[in-house]
Parts: C-alpha cells; sequence; structure tokens
C-alpha cells in the first residue's frame, strides 16, 4: 500500500447542491449557498467535497440529466462562480470531486438535438438508435431504472433511442471513439480549472452490450476505463470513484488495484441493497439483519485489505437517511447516529458524510404523494399504483426508501425553511427541523457534529486508523458490530451496540482486560476491558492501546 496518496486519510462530504443552501432565496440551493458554508465544512474537517451535478440542465433528474458540461446549471449560479467556490475550497484545504455524468446526457445537449434531428447527424451515433420491429413495438423488452421502456420511439426519424433512465437521459454509445474524445476534452477541461477529482455517475454500464442486454460490467468496461485514466485524470494528482452497483469484492480491486490504472476506488452496495425485497427491490424493504450486515462489512475489509481500496458511507443522495435506516431515529436517535458514525470511521477505506448526517438528519414521512419530487418515486408510485399495490403499501416502501428522504433542505436554524432559505424550497422541509438544526448542534458540545468532527481529527493523525489491518470480533454476536484494528505496536478496539438494548458479552481472550486511551464515545469513555462488557442501547466507542511484544 503507498502512504503517499493523499485521499487515504482524507474524509469526504457529499453535497447535493438543491437541497444545501439558497443564497439567493429562489427556494434552491445554489452554488453561493456553497461558498457561504465552507467555514462550516473547515469547521467539520472535511478536507473533499463530493459535488453533486451542477452542471447546465433541464433538471428532469435534478442535474442527473446534463445540457452542457461545460456551463453551470441557471439556478445553481454561474461558472465564475465555480469558479470561485475551488478557489475558496482550497484555500480552507478542501478539495472538490465533480460529478461525472457520462453514461447518458440530457436530450437537450446538442449533442442529442443533432443526433435525432436526422440519420446523418454527425453525432447520430452519439446515442444508441435502433428500428422498430415489423408491428412497430420496441426492439426488446429491456427496462428502464424509473420504469417503463428503455426505449423511446422519435417520430423524426422514426427510430427508437436507448434510456436506461429518464426518456430525458438518452444514453451514449461508448462503442463510438468520438464520445470518448469528447469525454476527454471535457474532462481535461475540468481537470485544469483544479479540482480534485470525479465521482462518476454509474460508471459500471460504460461497457453495455444492448443487443445482448449486457449492461453492468460489460467485456469492454475496464479498458474504457483504462484508457479514460490515461488520457485525463491519471495526470492529474486526484481522486476518483465510481459508482458501481454490482461489483464484487474481485471487481472492486480491479478497479482500485493501483497497477491497474483505473479507479482510486469504487462505491459498492451491498450493505445498502441487502434490505431490498429479491422481486420488489427497495419499494418493499425488508427487515434489517445485523448479522448479515456484518458478514456484508467483513467481506469487503477483508478482500480489498492488502490491494485496491474501499470507500465507506451508509448513505447518500440517492439512499435513505442512516440513523432512520441502521440507528433509531426516535428516542436514541443521537447515541445511534454517533454509534453509526464510529463504526463507520474506524473502517478501512475513504469515509464519505453526506449532508446532514453530522447532525443526525432523519428520513422524511410526507403523506401525500404530491410532496414528493423524486422522478423514480413518482415514477413507480404511478405504475405500481395502476398495477394495483394499494397506496398504503407504496407509501411504506417510499418512507423507507424514497430517494426523497435524503433530499429535503438542510436544516441550518429552528428558523422557517430551517434557515435553508427565504422562500418556500423546491421541496418541503422535514418538520422536525427545530429540534435537529445545526444551530443547535454547533451550541451543544455533545452533539452529533462534535462527534463527527472528532472522528474526521482522529483519522488525520492516527495511521492506525487508515493503514491498520482490520479484524473482526464476536462475529457471531447479532447485536453488535466489533473489530480491531492493527498497525505496528497499536490497536484499535472499537464496539457497537447496534441494539436499543443493554447488551452483556463475553470478552474474546485477544481484548480481555485491556487498557488504554479511549479515542471516543457516546456514552462515559472506557479506558479498562474486563472478562465481560456491558453496553448501553446503542453505545460504541473506540480504546487505543499499545501491543506488549511477546
Ligand atoms: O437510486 C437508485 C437506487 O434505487 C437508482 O435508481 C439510481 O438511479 C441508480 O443508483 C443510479 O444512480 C445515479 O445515476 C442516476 C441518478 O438519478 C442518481 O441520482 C445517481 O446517483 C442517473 O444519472
Ligand atoms: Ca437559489
Amino acid at each position: 500500500m503507498n502512504p503517499s496518496l493523499w485521499w487515504h486519510n482524507a474524509v469526504a462530504y457529499q453535497i447535493y447542491p438543491r437541497s444545501f443552501a439558497d443564497a439567493n432565496g429562489d427556494g434552491i440551493g445554489d452554488i453561493a449557498g456553497i461558498i457561504s458554508k465552507l467555514d462550516y465544512l473547515q469547521k467539520l474537517g472535511i478536507n473533499l467535497i463530493w459535488l453533486s451535478p451542477v452542471f447546465r440542465s433541464p433538471m428532469d433528474d435534478n442535474g442527473y440529466d446534463i445540457s452542457d458540461y461545460y456551463d453551470i446549471a441557471t439556478e445553481f449560479g454561474t461558472l465564475a462562480e465555480m469558479e470561485t467556490l475551488i478557489a475558496e475550497a482550497k484555500t480552507r484545504g478542501i478539495r472538490i470531486l465533480m460529478d461525472l455524468v457520462v453514461n447518458h446526457t440530457s436530450d437537450e445537449h446538442a449533442w442529442f438535438v443533432s443526433a435525432r434531428q436526422s440519420k446523418t447527424s454527425p453525432y447520430r451515433d452519439f446515442y444508441i438508435w435502433r428500428p422498430a420491429n415489423a408491428d412497430g413495438s420496441p426492439p426488446n423488452e429491456q427496462r428502464s431504472f424509473f420504469g417503463g421502456s428503455a426505449w423511446q420511439f422519435d417520430p423524426l426519424t422514426g427510430e427508437y433511442y436507448y434510456h436506461l433512465f429518464s426518456k430525458k437521459q438518452p444514453d451514449l454509445n461508448w462503442e463510438n471513439p468520438q464520445v470518448a474524445e469528447a469525454v476527454y476534452t471535457m474532462m481535461n477541461w475540468w481537470l485544469e480549472k483544479g479540482i480534485g477529482g470525479f465521482r462518476m455517475d454509474v460508471i459500471e454500464l460504460l461497457g453495455k452490450e444492448v443487443d445482448r442486454g449486457i449492461l453492468s460490467n460489460g467485456p469492454r468496461l475496464h479498458s474504457i476505463i483504462q484508457e479514460m485514466c490515461r488520457r485525463t485524470y491519471g495526470n492529474y494528482d486526484v481522486l476518483t470513484v465510481g459508482e458501481t452497483w454490482s461489483a464484487t469484492p474481485e471487481i472492486a480491486k480491479q478497479y482500485s488495484d493501483p497497477a491497474n490504472h483505473e479507479l482510486s476506488m469504487v462505491f459498492t452496495f451491498e450493505h445498502i441493497t441487502m434490505v431490498w425485497h429479491p422481486e420488489h427491490g427497495k419499494w418493499q424493504p425488508m427487515p434489517f439483519d445485523l448479522l448479515k450486515f456484518k458478514q456484508i462489512i467483513h467481506k469487503w475489509q477483508t478482500a480489498l485489505a492488502d490491494v485496491g481500496w474501499n470507500s465507506l458511507f451508509w448513505n447518500n443522495h440517492d439512499l435513505p437517511r442512516a440513523v432512520s435506516k441502521y440507528g433509531d431515529d426516535g428516542k436514541y436517535r443521537v447515541e445511534s447516529a454517533k454509534m453509526l458514525a464510529t463504526a463507520l470511521h474506524f473502517l478501512k477505506g475513504t469515509p464519505y458524510i453526506y449532508q446532514g448526517e453530522e447532525i443526525g438528519m432523519t428520513n422524511v414521512q410526507f403523506d401525500d404523494i404530491e410532496d414528493y419530487q423524486d422522478i423514480e418515486t413518482l415514477n413507480f408510485y404511478a405504475e405500481r399504483v395502476t398495477a394495483g399495490v394499494t397506496h398504503d403499501a407504496m407509501m411504506t416502501g417510499i418512507h423507507a426508501n424514497s430517494r426523497d428522504n435524503a433530499r429535503t433542505p438542510m436544516h441550518w436554524q429552528a428558523s422557517p425553511h430551517a434557515g435553508f432559505s427565504t422562500h418556500t424550497p423546491w421541496i418541503a422541509v422535514n418538520p422536525n427541523y427545530p429540534q435537529i438544526n445545526v444551530e443547535k448542534a454547533l451550541q451543544d458540545p455533545n452533539s452529533i457534529f462534535y462527534h463527527y468532527q472528532k472522528l474526521v481529527q482522529l483519522r488525520k493523525n492516527l495511521p492506525v486508523m487508515v493503514y491498520g489491518r482490520y479484524s473482526e470480533l464476536l462475529a457471531e454476536h447479532p447485536q453488535v458490530l466489533a473489530y480491531t484494528r492493527t498497525w505496528q505496536n497499536e490497536q484499535i478496539v472499537v464496539f457497537n451496540n447496534f441494539s436499543g438494548d443493554s447488551v452483556t458479552i463475553d470478552l474474546p481472550a485477544g481484548v480481555r482486560g485491556l487498557h488504554g486511551q479511549c479515542l471516543i464515545s457516546n456514552y462515559a469513555p472506557t479506558q479498562q476491558l474486563g472478562e465481560r462488557l456491558t453496553l448501553q442501547p446503542y453505545e460504541s466507542f473506540a480504546l487505543h492501546h499499545r501491543l506488549t511484544t511477546p
């Protein structure tokens, strides 16, 4: 493992610009709003921002539908403001990761506007077109991830185009080398502006073979990424993180082994999808099973121990809030949010904090489907209610897993609209903002915020937290996630009670009786272990000690 890579001990913070901070009072978050909060992020201690897309976009999918990669969405600001954001972040030691969305563009991108005009357009082959079947039906049965067919008939030229997401997000044709060239030019243009790297949207779809029904992990995928690396970010000291839903540990290793010159790391989702129904997916959630969760964490920590690198995250802009999904967002909200933070940040990899996680923001439960804004949520609601699923059953799934759980405005203050905006926001605020907000968190030395601040600081100062070998403890315990990290003669022992009960455990021989320094805890600090350990509801702590050489 090369210890000189700057992102090994970095901590990232994800911003969803539309929902973070609105500076000009139109109800929509913007770049000026982000700039105004950089001091806050510096105080948290993070040194990397993953910025969800801010590019010019008709916002069919809140910016994941890009109509101009070289400009900024009008509602978010200007290119000059984006440059100011990069510069202002830099003076605070913070780099910016841009969101690279190149599986598809918007249908309003100039390439697609030209492509759809005629079969002889120079951009026709930038996208994926197929003739209709003899009866006029689409080329095949493939479905879009947002519901409905993956094929959209375009009457101008009488052919279908392919879209894995909404019909306003036509897929680029990565079999056309001109697409790659155009994307490299764009990536280098941003790299020259001094960005810190790229988060790569659904990158695993780039090698797809539509006619054979191969979507993820297509045969050309890794050579596409290797060439992209060589032609663009490989020439800069930047971080790249790919979104890869179907990566196995072996595939993740392939992406993130530095010898392969592909990506710094990938986001994998096995710990997320484990509660999705095998057939009905996220709309029919299943109960959380800690033993299964522990096996998944263990599997990934072990598989990438020596080669490759993990990313660590509990939530993002597509996922429910961590404290609601894995903790208790009622009685033990503060305890369980801190426990989840500790459990994640002591693992090996680069942690990503999603906006609002650091104050323990929770899922939202709008009663009315009209209050939801997310295209995926709305499409599936319509599709399934038409197919006979009841409103109540759909709302249960939406409350658990709608992407809007992560997208309600950030809570800055107890004032109207949570201090996010002076105007009614584009999506309703979570009504619990008077209790849960940044202003309150900053005034309380025991807040979740300061717990995160401490974790971020510890990672910067403790090589054992970054490079230590991970080893599992109490593998069979159904309520407690525990592990050690060991580096040279230092060791950190971490215990996390994932339940609302107090739990007493018999400690294994290796940790019995040890004493050391309590690095962090969410109850009174524990410095000394006996033969047995009692953990309070959601209690967690990390103990740092030196190993005596045998
Ligand atoms: O959120 C999801 C899981 O249910 C997916 O539907 C999601 O769209 C998928 O994870 C891919 O996500 C990425 O690409 C999408 C965009 O809508 C997401 O926000 C983005 O993270 C299309 O660009
Ligand atoms: Ca605004």
